[in-house]
């Protein structure tokens, strides 16, 4: 149904006291879709039941926003909400105006609790397409062949709050809800296949070291501070996750290019009762991308939003991200182990070269959310959403989690019925016997909510054999005395970090060592940076000394013989070619550049599925030779963060603007001659970010300005805009141009 339009508001109403004046002009609402997007494809969530198993709009007492006339909350029509009542005009405003009251003590409440942890997030809805792949390790229907499953994901950060930079270093969330056809299932993962602890008891300590200090708050969503690395330094089982954090990864270009792990192993329950080992991975279809540091840091000034609207731009766009889910299969063994590794630590990882990862289904995002708080601020995961086919192992990391993700929404939501929230409700029938508390919206019938029955028909009834969940895969528990203790297979903190680093290639290391440097540099105590590199030095010696070198103090020596492991390839982000869908590519114009190649080449860059983004002196258009040409961005709001590529057409001059013509001189003064400052930043930017560069018509001279190398690696330059482009485009499926990091620069180990 349309909203309200101020035509409805006045279409013929009497005349109303306290309502100002005439009819307010129509509003004139812009009717063709916003460059450069492509017309939207339909984002209608997906379809929403009742906790009763009725469709959302049977139900109209659930629906908020019904009929075109402003009312209050027991839908009682208002003709006034702006004015207050009042004992005559300037008078005192009346204790009776209830209006005023409601209004009021519904806006103190507006705010919940934000989550403890994972405070940042943005979501989606999609689909789920099972490949029929597992079916023969689980009996999970969700898993079948071709069978589709609605699905909604939110990504987050871990430690900054809901007002937080997307950019930060942090690990991100990455948690998956599957509507079923037999229930919820959520797989509760992250971005990084690892976790700082063995055992859930552990987890307020941890996150109490990586939340700002409690004396005056601060950092806000960093790692770089004295208590994060005094508890990872004195948890060395930490090590593993903290070089991951210190990685490429940490760091993310999007939520549509990174990888996501379950992190646990789980078990896969077949039809037979037979059991298999397994740890998930979420694959991105458009392969795993970072950024590099100081791009990560700029964004979180000119952009701090940047992954939430990437995410929902793309899916605006049609570009919809995908991810296929694998699985690492492994024999359900009474040792559970595979090749020595333990797989029910969750600070080591299997090789994928080792235990492949198979895939078994693909996850398509295809809608964002309608409201924010609505969809992604109330749902709420729970590691203890399994369906039949899928289930948990002894991991002491899980066993916590298995508490706590339900014990939260307690706090968060305000009481035991959140699965009754249209985020979370199944869309599988449910028949529970959990009755009333806050927030109750069900309406049940019938008087005997326990089983066995005599009174309500004995209704509900049990599953039939084979048909429930939690049907428990027969795992024999040894007899042992209760103990506080780790197995000795969890002291092993140093190999996995080790294969890690050494899988790096030379560039990855690089930025390893620079990120360490960095966060270390931020501590006050040298106690704790010298005992940070005393871990390091059991790494790996290139590392610790590359970190000793940047802080100024001496690399220790290793306290035992360095751990003898293989490199894992597959944990490289280099050496791969991936699709450029979604990819963003600034173009530098103005009136002056050759228009009608410029709107040519628009066109190729869309229709290969990326984003041009013209960049011009000022808004609106391009009027010079061959445009009209529509600008997107502007030398004032552009910044080099936002484009994987940046092609410059033509040699353009001088913005139109103040702080353009202001800054004339200091550009003619740094060698710029006629070209923008901003420009000059810009492209300097990119080509130091090792994103691929492009030019054509004069646009040498720009690169020439800025700095960048007349043949440099990934600087294409031809009279043919086109041909410029079909090698930009090419460069850009590597993601940057590494060449631009000399060879030789590879960090020993
Ligand atoms: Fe957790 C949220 C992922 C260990 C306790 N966790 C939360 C979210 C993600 C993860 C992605 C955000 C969900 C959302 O978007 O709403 N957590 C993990 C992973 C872990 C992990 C991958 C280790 C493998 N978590 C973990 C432990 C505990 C918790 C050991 C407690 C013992 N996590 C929580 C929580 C949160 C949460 C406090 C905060 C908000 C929420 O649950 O709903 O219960």
């Amino acid at each position: 149904m349309p909203g309200p339009t101020h035509d409805d508001q006045h279409d013929g109403g009497p005349f109303i006291p306290g309502r100002p004046g005439p009819k307010p002009p129509p509003v004139e609402e812009p009717t063709e879709p916003r460059e450069p997007l492509p017309p939207k494809k339909d984002q209608s969530g997906p379809e929403v039941y009742t906790a009763t198993g009725e469709h959302l709009d049977a139900d109209p007492t659930v629906r908020a926003q019904k009929g075109s006339r402003l009312t209050n909350a027991q839908g009682t029509r208002l003709y006034d909400t702006d004015h207050s009542l009042k004992a005559g005009e300037r008078g005192p405003v009346l204790l009776q105006d209830h209006h005023l009251r409601e209004k009021i003590t519904h806006f103190d409440h507006e705010r919940i609790p934000e989550r403890v942890v994972h405070a940042r997030g943005a979501a989606a809805h999609g689909v789920f397409r099972g490949y029929g792949t597992a079916s023969s390790l689980s009996k999970a229907a969700f898993l079948g062949k071709d069978v589709e499953t609605p699905v909604f994901v939110r990504f987050s950060t871990v430690l900054g709050n809901r007002g937080s930079a997307d950019t930060v270093r942090d690990t991100r969330g990455f948690a998956t809800k599957f509507y079923t056809s037999e229930g919820v299932f959520d797989l509760v993962g992250n971005n990084i296949p690892v976790f700082f602890i063995q055992d859930a008891i552990k987890f307020p300590d941890v996150i109490h070291a990586g939340k700002p200090h409690p004396d005056r708050e601060i950092p806000q969503a960093q790692s770089a501070h004295d208590t994060f690395w005094d508890f990872v330094s004195l948890h060395t089982e930490a090590t593993h996750h903290t070089l991951w954090n210190m990685s490429d990864r940490g760091i993310p270009r999007s939520y549509r290019t990174m990888e996501g792990f379950g992190i646990h192993t789980f078990r896969l329950v077949d039809a037979e009762g037979g059991t298999t080992l397994v740890k998930f991975h979420w694959k991105p279809k458009l392969g795993v991308h970072s950024m590099m540091w100081e791009e990560a840091q700029i964004t979180s000034g000119v952009d701090p939003d940047f992954h939430r609207r990437d995410l929902a731009d793309a899916i605006e766009a049609g570009a919809f991200p995908e991810w296929e889910l694998g699985i690492q299969t492994f024999p359900d063994t009474p040792e559970q182990t595979f090749e020595g590794i333990d797989l029910l630590d969750p600070t080591k990882i299997v090789p994928e070269e080792w235990a492949p990862v198979q895939p078994i289904g693909l996850m398509a995002l295809t809608a964002n959310p309608s409201n924010y708080f609505a969809e992604t601020e109330q749902v709420a995961f729970h590691v203890g959403h399994l369906v039949p086919g899928i289930d948990i192992t002894d991991d002491p990391l899980l066993a916590g989690r298995l508490f706590s993700y339900i014990d939260t929404q307690i706090t968060r939501l305000g009481g035991p019925n959140f699965a009754q929230l249209p985020i979370n409700r199944t869309h599988a029938p449910v028949n529970d016997m959990l009755r009333d508390g806050m927030h109750q919206t069900g309406v049940h019938s019938g008087v005997a909510p326990y089983q066995p029955n005599s009174l309500d028909g004995g209704c509900p009834f049990f599953a039939g054999a084979g048909e429930g969940a939690y049907v428990e895969a027969p795992v024999t528990v040894p007899q042992a005395s209760k103990v506080r203790a780790a197995p000795a297979s969890f002291a092993d903190h140093t190999s996995h970090p080790r294969r890690f680093y050494l899988s790096l290639s030379a560039v990855e290391r690089e930025h390893v060592i620079a990120a360490y440097t960095f966060e270390l540099s931020k501590c006050y105590e040298d106690a704790i940076k010298q005992r940070n590199l005393r871990v390091l030095a059991d790494i790996d010696p290139g590392l610790c000394a590359g970190v000793a070198a940047g802080l100024g103090l001496p690399a220790p020596e290793p306290s035992a013989p360095l751990a003898d492991v293989e490199p894992s390839p597959a944990l490289s982000q280099l050496g791969h070619t991936w699709p450029t869908d979604g990819r963003v590519i600034g173009i530098i114009a103005d009136e002056n550049s050759d228009l009608a190649a410029l709107s040519s080449l628009r066109s190729t860059v869309h229709d290969s599925g990326m984003v041009p983004l013209v960049i011009a002196p000022h808004g609106g258009e391009l009027t010079g030779n061959g445009g009209p040409v529509l600008a997107q961005r502007t030398f004032a709001n552009a910044r080099s963060v936002e484009f994987d590529a940046v092609l410059i057409a033509g040699a353009p001059g001088m913005g139109d603007d103040a702080y353009g013509a202001r800054d004339v001189k200091a550009a003619q003064s740094a060698g710029g001659g006629n070209v923008d400052p901003r420009v000059l930043l810009l492209v300097s930017e990119v080509y130091r970010h090792a994103k691929a560069l492009g030019a054509w018509g004069g646009g040498a001279d720009v690169l020439a300005a800025a700095g960048c190398p007349q043949g440099g690696a990934g600087i294409v330059v031809s009279d043919d805009p086109q041909a410029v482009l079909a090698q930009v485009t090419e460069l850009l499926g590597a993601h940057r141009v590494w060449d631009r990091f000399p060879p030789g620069e590879t960090v020993a180990s």
